[in-house]
């Protein structure tokens, strides 16, 4: 349920006046129809190597990457795209599953044009506040290359290597790539180079922003594709490491 859904079944019940007030703010903070997912508890972990058999991915539900952010129309066998999330104390784990019919990376430099090769794109919002996370921590948005770094911009408008908030593997089976992450979650108070950040306790209740993409790039210049998990009403279609406002809500479930 959403926080707006709970606040008007709390105001339903306290014959609460400011549930107009709590509207509009509530749709300003994220786009029309976003999506919710239920991501269980993985009492026994997720050992993060590219094979799908840890217990803890089979109660979880798979969710499509689907919608054509940028890029002409794709066959199946071009890009198609699922995951799955699930989540312990100390990090959220998702089970991505993609088809890409060539892998490519052509800038080597993981911090150059990463988002034209080939990348796993996973934006986190630690609390669903939406908002903008351009240049600040409100939100992350982890590119994850082909070779398991995660890069994203940090505060000095320059791009980041964020590899230690994240474990990473990918092996194929077949033509399908499993692709496994873990990522520590870190709130709008991180600060770029600082030792002193602490990733969030994870619990039981706590709703986070989350949304998954694929740039997919099969040889040429600039990506061909982007393709994602939630649908973008209005405005840019690939405006995602920008706009929180733009995240689905996952709940962690117990
Ligand atoms: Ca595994
Ligand atoms: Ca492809
Ligand atoms: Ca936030
Ligand atoms: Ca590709």
């Amino acid at each position: 349920m959403s926080v707006f859904k709970r606040f008007i079944g709390y105001c339903a019940v306290a014959a609460c006046t400011f549930s107009v007030v709590a509207a509009e703010v509530t749709d300003v903070s994220h786009a029309v129809s976003r999506s919710q997912y239920i991501a269980p508890f993985a009492a026994a972990g997720v050992e993060v190597d590219g094979n799908s058999h840890d217990v803890a991915w089979k109660e979880a539900e798979w969710r499509a990457i689907n919608y054509r952010w940028l890029g002409p129309d794709y066959a199946e066998s071009d890009f198609s795209g699922r995951f799955k999330v699930v989540w312990t104390e100390e990090r959220i784990y998702l089970l991505v599953e993609i088809v890409d019919d060539i892998l490519f990376d052509s800038h080597r430099d993981p911090l150059t044009q990463y988002w034209d090769d080939d990348c796993l794109e996973v934006f986190i919002d630690e609390d669903y506040s939406g908002g903008d996370h351009q240049f600040n921590h409100n939100a992350f948005a982890y590119h994850f290359s082909l070779d398991n770094q995660a890069i994203d911009i940090g505060t000095d408008q320059k791009a980041r290597n964020y590899s230690h908030h994240v474990e990473s593997a990918w092996r194929q089976h077949n033509d399908i790539i499993s692709w496994e992450v873990g990522i520590s979650l870190y709130d709008d108070t991180y600060v770029d180079d600082s030792i002193e950040n602490t990733p969030v306790a994870l619990l039981a209740g706590k709703i986070i922003g989350l949304m998954v993409a694929y740039c997919d790039n099969d040889g040429s210049e600039l990506r061909e594709n982007f393709i994602g998990s939630e649908s973008v009403p209005s405005g840019p279609k690939d405006r995602g490491w920008i706009d929180a406002g733009l995240f689905g809500e996952v709940v962690l479930d117990e």
